[in-house]
């Protein structure tokens, strides 16, 4: 397989990365990833503190260079959670940024400091298109989150399927401040303009004044969860600047869940420029997209990407092709993962012989368009774009002493999509737990973003007969 990244290889002087007022041409990034590169050889797995900023995008190009995997870590991630992912991924060591200070459950790993300069050519790539090349930690309904080990092929054949449907190139400057430990923040924002030998833009963190800013100053396309093109369209009624920087950007993506139709309304209505979607996943990663030159419909995740199979099935297996009947999704491409970590039960109840099945619900339009209409599990719950596993956080609520039963579900919300709500049945009903003190527990236990926004109290939680809580009949 030839090079991820072609334009490291020239290592010219055109501008990569830009973090803030920080920023590495490629040939800069060529200098620093090849001398962190040459320090990783023959390491098994590493793992990167996943900050925002310019050194987590070194780490990760010296690991994929070096051919050694990455494993991205959420720095807000809990102590119970990230002992679990640095238990199950086994890394030889951590990068982190100098200074960094790294909390007791990666104690026991050497470190490696990222630094942004450096003086080494990079190593030969490896060639095997099936070398792991990234570990992401994805949420399931129940139990901690599993490691999705992504190939260098599902990597490169992705990045170049958005680029066919977006006619992405190496003049694009990508504006986003999406976090670094998942595939849209890292995979699409960080390698995907550095596949083109284009240039990213990252904000540190999303306000929307950092996006008209960006926009205005040279950014070409811009890439958000629904919950930041929300907050954007809050802001366009009276920020004249940031409609005119939205209205000037080439390509508008939203991804991760659903965009609803009053936003996508709202910001046509105020820029004249219409938001794209995209549909992935981190196990498949992009499967659909409005491509730039159709025209999107407000629901819509556009068609599959080049490469990509994609079917409807029904529950028993049969497939759909009428244009009206709800199916589960089920894909197979080049952009597949190989499997989870530790876990061959796991990836193989994910297939169906050769199709993943994503457990998306959706309806396939008479042109081959896919619209999502929900999710097979009620108890994956989507916020702020984050998957997170209704399981994962009832474990964490049980731990704490105040808490006798806990059921989670997750409710509408105009800004994260889902808001998380925890039911709570407690130890001793005169005396329940205050509702910040369990967030607290859940956001310092597992992350702050799978913390319950809302917390109700109940006598007991409802069940039939066999004893199964009837999440269906909690609400609000
Ligand atoms: C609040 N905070 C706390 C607590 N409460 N910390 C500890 N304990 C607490 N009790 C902190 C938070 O850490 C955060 O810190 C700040 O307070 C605000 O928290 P929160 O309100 O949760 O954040 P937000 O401002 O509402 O965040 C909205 C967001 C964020 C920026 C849109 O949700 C986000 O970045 N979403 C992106 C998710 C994503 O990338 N998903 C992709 C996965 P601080 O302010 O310092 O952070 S899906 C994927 O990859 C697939 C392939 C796909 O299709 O894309
Ligand atoms: P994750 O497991 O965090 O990678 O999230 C993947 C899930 O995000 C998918 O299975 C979908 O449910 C959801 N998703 C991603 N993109 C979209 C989109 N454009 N519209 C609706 N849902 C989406």
């Amino acid at each position: 397989m030839s090079s991820l990244f072609p334009a490291l290889e020239a290592g010219s002087g055109r501008s990569a990365l830009h973090f803030g007022d920080r920023s590495l041409t490629y040939g800069e990034l060529r200098a620093a990833a090849g001398s962190l590169a040459a320090r990783l050889a023959g390491a098994e797995r590493v793992a990167v503190w996943a900050t925002p900023t310019l050194e987590t995008a070194v780490a990760v190009v010296a690991a994929l260079l070096a051919g050694v995997p990455a494993v991205p870590l959420n720095p807000k991630t809990g102590e119970r959670e990230l002992t679990h992912i640095v238990t199950d991924s086994r890394p030889a060591l951590v990068l982190a940024a100098p200074g960094d200070e790294l909390p007791p459950a990666l104690a026991a790993l050497p470190r490696a400091d990222v630094l942004t300069r450096g003086d080494a050519p990079p190593p030969p790539e490896p060639q095997d298109p099936e070398a792991p090349a990234l570990v992401v930690y994805t949420s399931g309904t129940t139990g901690p989150p599993k490691g999705a080990v992504l190939p260098r092929r599902a990597i490169a054949a992705t990045l170049d399927a958005l680029a066919d449907a977006w006619t992405w190139t190496s003049d694009d400057v990508l504006v986003h401040a999406l976090p670094l430990f998942h595939v849209h923040g890292l995979v699409l924002g960080v390698l995907g303009p550095l596949r083109r030998g284009g240039s990213v833009r990252h904000l540190g963190r999303f306000t929307t004044g950092g996006v008209a800013r960006e926009l205005a100053g040279g950014g070409t396309m811009l890439f958000g969860v629904p919950t930041m093109y929300h907050r954007l369209a809050e802001a366009l009624t009276d920020d004249p600047q940031l409609a005119k920087a939205l209205a000037g950007a080439r390509l508008l993506v939203s991804g991760s869940a659903a965009l609803p139709v009053h936003d996508h309304e709202r910001i046509a209505a105020l820029t004249g420029r219409r938001v794209i979607e995209r549909y992935g996943m981190t196990e498949t990663l992009m499967n659909t997209s409005v491509r730039v030159d159709a025209d999107p419909r407000p629901g819509s995740v556009g068609v599959p990407l080049p490469g990509v199979d994609l079917r409807l099935v029904e529950e028993d297996g049969t497939e759909i092709h009428d244009g009206e009947t709800i199916g589960e999704i089920q894909v197979r491409g080049p952009n597949l993962f190989t499997g989870y970590l530790n876990r061959p039960d796991a990836t193989a109840a994910a297939f169906d012989g050769t199709w993943f099945r994503t457990g998306d619900m959706a309806v396939r339009d008479a042109d081959g368009s896919v619209r999502i209409v929900g999710r097979k599990a009620t108890d994956l719950i989507k916020s702020g774009g984050y998957k997170i596993g209704a399981g994962e956080i009832e474990n964490a609520l049980l731990d704490h002493p105040g808490v006798r039963e806990a059921a989670v579900t997750g409710e509408p919300d105009p800004d994260l999509g889902e808001r998380i709500v925890a039911w709570i049945v407690p130890t001793d009903p005169d005396n329940p737990p205050p509702a910040d003190e369990l967030a607290d527990h859940v956001a310092t236990q597992l992350a702050p973003h799978k913390r319950p926004r809302t917390v109700r109290h109940l006598d007991v939680l409802p069940r039939n007969d066999m004893g199964k809580i009837m999440k269906r009949s909690l609400h609000g």
